[in-house]
């Protein structure tokens, strides 16, 4: 899905500001065709659940309902109107006008629709009933579950199965924006490059809706000088001395789409890309043809006060963060980021494992990993108790079909922490690795992030992936405060791993402990800043000496906001910054050790 932007042919209005807000207390019903009988208001992009002092707010569990009043210049009532949701979490049902114009399920890609039919002369209104329920058909999974307080009236109550708060909202921007009647509707966008001779057929794939009689292609280099062009809806355009997109070191060519009638431009799209070419080789992770080494994060979409919505200060110094640390890579854990993120990573050079929203396919989720002390075989009836097929579907089909383009994506993962070692578990997942496989024209590497139960041995999906991703808690979650035995576990599990898959690249997604800012201890005990660093230092100790360890990305950039837990005070503290970004003392001995690191060649 295209971005919405400002072409020759194009206007994008944006609608975000102050909404009108209300909880659902599902007792008086809510007509979309009246205004709605609230006092509240919200931000938008932003969660709702930080803006408000009010705890039956911050904590509601169902309906809430969004309201804007908007007009359309008359100048712009010929063209086509596209209203376009970044995110609306978990699902929206958008009336203008009281009329229904769409309806859309999952909390973390797009959605738009036409809305020429819908409009009326000066002012309309769009309203939108938003729920954040989920349950063990949604991804994210959550426990659901409803009772009849005293009163008479429902509640609903969503337990997360996962580690993150369950902000929820109009969480991206919400565009309102034109194209002609005829229109370009998508582009895809393919390098395929030849290295050793420094060139590129770049793919270029346009749908359009309408009868055109060209479709005209010129690639622009960074200077704005034209480095190619070609004519048709498939087209396959060489760029000689191709400039690559590399990691930390972007560079951007602009496919310029015209789509022409009767010798007029009639519609205008400009798309940038990266040609860069990813491979998995022999234990390796090339990328351009070097073998590149994974240094980063696992991350969250978390901010005070706007939660989980889009915020693009926090992304610029989350970004600068990373790069001052020697980084050059995250994984978007455990959703897809905003549209907004991505092209930003595109721009800056960050490399990005991109995860869809398959998180909490787990049955027995608890932060309790203990059963790995005990021996034995582990019981999961996750396959049996999760329905979650047809959304896992959706979300990987829309992730791919909007971050294809990106040449900051390097890999995708299908999900993270998924009991893949139960019995169900490769039927379930072979038919998305082949879908994902299928769909992606760029033909990326993909991954299943594992759990601690996911061992050499007890995994039953490895033959799916092309990296193994292990989240890794030796020495927090198990051998807590006992870094010795810690790193004999860590180095025996990484020895199997590359025993028995030779060909296939390892790397740590997520590795950390908790670590309260400024408490410290002469001993290094756990939740010390003194214990995070050794905990640092133990595991990049024993990275070093496994050949085929690709990367690794800790857990977590910053300290973020999860549900009530006994294990969590004010939220996951295993953050090597604060939640306010300022860094604790293993940032230090991590950039140090990053800032040494190549980006390609570390492992030879
Ligand atoms: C994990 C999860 C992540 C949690 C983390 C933790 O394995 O993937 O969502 O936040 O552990 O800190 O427990």
């Amino acid at each position: 899905m295209l971005y919405p932007i400002d072409t020759e042919s194009r206007v994008v209005l944006n609608l975000n500001g102050v909404w009108n807000f209300m909880i659902d207390k599902e007792v008086d019903p809510i007509d979309p065709a009246e205004p709605l009988p609230t006092k509240e208001v919200m931000a938008v992009p932003a969660s709702f659940n930080d803006q408000t002092v009010t705890k039956e707010i911050r904590e509601h569990s169902g309906f809430t309902w969004y309201e804007k009043e908007f007009k359309v210049a008359k100048s712009l009532l010929d063209e086509r109107l596209v209203l376009r949701f970044g995110s609306a979490t978990h699902e929206a049902w958008v009336y203008i006008n009281g009329k229904e114009a769409t309806y859309h399920k999952g909390g973390f890609t797009p959605f738009e629709v036409e809305i020429n039919d819908f409009l009326e002369n000066g002012t309309n209104r769009l309203t939108v009933r938003l729920s954040n329920l989920l349950d063990h058909t949604t991804l994210p999974v959550g426990n659901y579950s409803e009772y009849r307080d005293e009163a008479g009236n429902l509640v609903r109550k969503v337990d997360e199965n996962f580690d993150f708060f369950n902000y929820a909202g109009l969480h991206r921007p919400v565009h309102l924006y034109t194209t002609p009647k005829e229109y370009i509707e998508d582009i895809t966008i393919a390098p395929e490059i030849d290295l050793n001779a420094n060139h590129a057929d770049v793919k270029i794939d346009v749908k359009t809706a309408g009868g055109f009689d060209e479709v005209r292609v010129t690639i622009f280099d960074e200077a704005g000088n034209e480095a190619a062009n070609a004519s048709g809806t498939a087209v396959s355009v060489p760029i000689e001395d191709v400039n690559l997109w590399q990691p930390l070191g972007a560079y951007l060519y602009e496919a310029k789409v015209e789509a022409i009638k009767n010798g007029e431009t009639v519609d205008v799209y400009e798309e940038h890309f990266g040609v860069r070419k990813v491979e998995v080789k022999a234990g390796k992770f090339l990328i351009n043809g070097e073998p590149f080494y994974f240094k980063g994060f696992g991350k969250h979409e978390d901010t005070y006060v706007n939660g989980r919505g889009l915020n693009e200060a926090y992304n610029v110094l989350d970004i600068n963060l990373m790069k001052k640390m020697g980084a050059n890579s995250f994984r978007t854990s455990h959703y897809p980021y905003s549209d907004e993120m991505m092209r930003l990573c595109d721009r800056e050079g960050i490399v990005v494992i991109d995860e869809t929203p398959a998180v909490g396919l787990f049955g027995a989720f608890s932060f309790d990993v203990s059963i790995l002390e005990s021996d034995g075989e582990i019981e999961d009836s996750t396959w049996e108790d999760m329905k979650t097929a047809e959304a896992h579907e959706q979300v990987v089909r829309e992730l791919i079909d909007r971050d294809k383009n990106h040449a900051c994506v390097v890999m995708w993962s299908i999900a993270n922490e998924a009991a893949t070692y139960a019995d169900g578990a490769h039927e379930y997942f072979e038919p998305l690795f082949n879908l994902a496989r299928e769909l992606d024209p760029q033909n990326r590497p993909l991954t299943n992030v594992y759990i601690m139960m996911a061992t050499p041995q007890a995994d039953k999906c490895t033959d799916l992936v092309d990296v193994i991703a292990l989240n890794r808690y030796y020495g927090w979650y198990v051998q807590t405060g006992d870094l010795k035995t810690a790193e004999e576990k860590t180095r025996k599990e990484l020895q199997e791993w590359q025993e028995k898959y030779p060909d296939k690249p390892i790397m740590y997604t997520e590795y950390g402990a908790d670590t309260v800012a400024g408490f410290h201890s002469a001993y290094g005990e756990p939740f010390s800043e003194e214990y995070q660093e050794d905990y640092y230092k133990m595991n990049s100790k024993v990275f070093d000496e496994i050949d085929n360890f690709v990367g690794e990305q800790l857990w977590n950039f910053a300290d973020f906001q999860t549900k009530f837990g006994i294990q969590r005070v004010q939220g996951n503290k295993k953050g090597v910054f604060t939640r306010e970004r300022e860094p604790k003392m293993a940032a230090r001995y991590l950039s140090e050790r990053w800032n040494s690191i190549p980006d390609f060649g570390y492992k030879k």
